[in-house]
């Protein structure tokens, strides 16, 4: 009975929920691809140049290098953003910053700190 008198009623409900799902799944995927605040890059040697690596940094989370990339950073690209990288895993010990205006980004030899980095944290 109530099916036969709201008929077009109940298929737009129908077509509503299923676009507030999609609204939800594109808003979940808007989270988890905003829990990375910023991408680095960072290189092999100096001045930008031999392998190179995208790391996703976020503030208040430490981005552990894969093992290949550990003590192995000599430039860094920040892209405009500002990232701390620390010589041991779990971003600790020593830390330098890194960001527009910062010395020696693309030489890190001059900061004593030439494949020394092993974890990046976003400042
Ligand atoms: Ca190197």
């Amino acid at each position: 009975m109530e099916n036969h008198s709201h008929p077009f009623r109940n298929s737009k409900a129908l077509y509503f929920s299923r676009n507030f799902l999609t609204f939800l799944e594109k808003m979940s995927f808007v989270v988890v691809v905003s829990s990375y605040a910023a991408v680095i890059t960072v290189y092999d040697d100096v001045h930008g140049s031999g392998a190179s690596y995208n790391v996703e940094i976020s503030p208040g989370h430490c981005t552990n290098l894969p093992g290949h990339w550990n003590d192995r950073i000599s430039s860094i690209n920040t892209h405009g953003h500002c990232a701390i990288g620390y010589e041991h895993g779990h971003c600790s010990g020593r830390g330098e910053r890194f960001s527009p205006g910062t010395p020696h980004h693309g030489y890190l030899p001059n900061l004593g700190f030439n494949d020394a980095i092993t974890s990046f944290k976003q400042c």
